[in-house]
């Protein structure tokens, strides 16, 4: 049975670390003026290496540093010699990507097998994909000469180190403007292997620079008055508190902020194909994604069965070291965040709702839950409404489409839906109605350069991927 298999672990023996790691500033690693930090292990609570903590001195220096990339440098340069640096950088993180999948997962919590197939090569994707554009803005209809912002301030999360950072600082570079980007503080581990990285890519030194810290390092980062452009990936309360700080300042500003997502099953749905589909919305990543689906709502008539399925289904998960290579649901990246799911799951169970965990061994050290779905659950229960950001699924019925529809509105977020159903014309006509920027038809999940992501309402504004995520730093282009 899978309860006797012998683990395969991934080796750290790949990783090449250092025992502490300063700022990447100017194209070097420098000591900060501030404190420092530790990142652990989420799944070992080891430490795993010592992590600066820029002070506001700091960021004076690295946004100074990326102003003079800009000014000599990196606008004056040929899109297509911009592009050659972005593909150079693609090739090397897929020469590195053993070892930045292993990093991932061991400063994260996340299975090897996702930061491996998943992660590393949608970064790698990334870069390729924002190379190719980096000499054709102007046949792209962006306005006659379409300039580069300037320096963008990039703070991302914790969900997705290395992808946000990729999803950021891919079409930065592209259209042309200099960074500084603030990686979360429980995974700096490989926004600093990158800064390696992009050192032996030769990318001129000032063009990228990493600030490494807490969530005031952060706000620094936001308020220097010679940020151009500021994006964030987080918590909407942090969002809201970003976009007060740039009010009135001529700074521009993208939020891609949290999310409640329905994934919607309809009777004629393709069942086997939507159970693993639910079990990939919402317990991919541990969950940590703000486009999960979160809440499933499922056609009162194929209820039960959908859940029976699903049951069995999670009881096939493994739960476990993220570097074994049969993992399917790894470590929850902090302790804050384990007591943040453990206390929204309590009170989904004192409000009513019934609770159900797949039956999994927890590891004695380290933050775990286990898949967990709720269904009896409310439109007016906190697990209705919050998002966990964690393993937790709550399911809800509706009977006709309309019903659906209205249930899947029915939040104040607006970033991501799922429908299944067997009938193209319900699905357009569903989607439609929907208030979500990101729509997956039979599937979940999936992410692709070329596609715009963003939301609506309270999941930010602004769109990453595509041609619109180079809107975002250039001069004046509509999005
Ligand atoms: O996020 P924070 P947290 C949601 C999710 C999760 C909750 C809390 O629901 O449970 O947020 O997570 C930096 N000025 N999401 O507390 O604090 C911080 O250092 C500038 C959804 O970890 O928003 C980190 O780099 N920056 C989300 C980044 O913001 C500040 C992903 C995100 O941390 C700052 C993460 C400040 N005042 C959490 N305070 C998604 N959309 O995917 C913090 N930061």
């Amino acid at each position: 049975s899978f309860l006797e298999y012998a683990p395969a672990p991934e080796s750290t023996a790949v990783l090449n670390l250092k025992d502490s790691y300063g700022l990447f500033i100017d194209g070097e690693f420098v000591d900060g003026t501030g404190s420092s930090f530790t990142t652990i292990s989420p799944s070992s609570e080891k430490r795993i290496a010592e992590i600066a903590s820029a002070s506001d001195e700091d960021i004076d220096r690295a946004v100074a540093a990326a102003r003079r990339a800009y000014d000599k440098t990196w606008s004056k340069m040929s899109g297509r010699d911009r592009g050659k640096y972005l593909f150079r950088i693609a090739r090397l993180v897929q020469e590195r990507a053993r070892e930045l999948a292993v990093a991932e997962s061991l400063d994260n919590g996340k299975p090897i097998k996702e930061s491996r197939d998943v992660d590393v090569p949608l970064v790698a994707s990334w870069f390729f994909y924002y190379a190719g554009w980096a000499d054709k803005l102007d046949h792209a209809g962006l306005g006659a000469n379409p300039r580069a912002l300037g320096v963008a301030g990039q703070i991302i999360p914790w969900n997705f180190p290395l992808l946000m950072l990729a999803w950021k600082v891919a079409p930065a570079l592209a259209a042309g403007s200099t960074v500084v980007l603030k990686p979360a503080e429980t995974t700096p581990l490989t926004a600093l292997i990158f800064a390696e990285i992009l050192q032996q890519a030769d990318l001129p030194a000032g063009v990228v620079n990493i600030v490494t810290g807490a969530g005031a390092t952060g706000a620094a980062l936001v308020r220097h008055p010679d940020v151009d452009k500021v994006a964030f990936t987080g918590s909407t309360g942090v969002g809201r508190d970003i976009a007060r700080a740039v009010a009135g300042t001529p700074k521009k500003l993208t939020l891609e902020l949290g999310g409640k997502a329905a994934n919607i099953v309809f009777d004629d749905a393709p069942i086997d194909q939507a159970v693993e589909g639910i079990v990939n919305g919402i317990f991919f990543n541990q969950g940590h994604v703000c486009c999960a689906g979160s809440r499933l709502l499922v056609q009162e008539s194929i209820h039960d069965e959908v859940i029976d399925r699903l049951k069995n289904r999670l009881s096939t998960l493994r739960l476990g070291d993220p570097l074994d290579k049969n993992t399917d649901i790894g470590a929850i990246n902090s302790a804050a965040q384990l007591a943040r799911i453990r206390e929204l799951s309590d009170i989904g169970e004192a409000e009513g709702a019934e609770r159900w965990t797949a039956d999994c061994v927890i590891p004695e050290k380290g933050f775990w839950f286990a898949p967990t779905i709720f269904t009896g659950v409310e439109a007016s229960h906190r697990i209705a409404r919050d998002e966990v950001f964690g393993p937790v699924l709550s399911v809800l019925t509706f009977r006709t489409p309309a019903e659906a529809i209205a249930k899947a509105n029915n939040t104040p977020y607006g970033l991501s839906a799922g429908i299944w159903s067997d009938k193209g014309s319900r699905i357009l006509a569903v989607a439609d109605r929907l208030r979500a920027g990101v729509i997956w038809a039979n599937t979940f999940n999936r992410f692709d350069p070329s596609s715009p992501f963003g939301g609506y309402k309270e999941s930010g504004y602004g769109r990453e991927g595509g041609r619109q995520g180079l809107t975002a730093y250039l001069k004046g282009a509509a999005s």
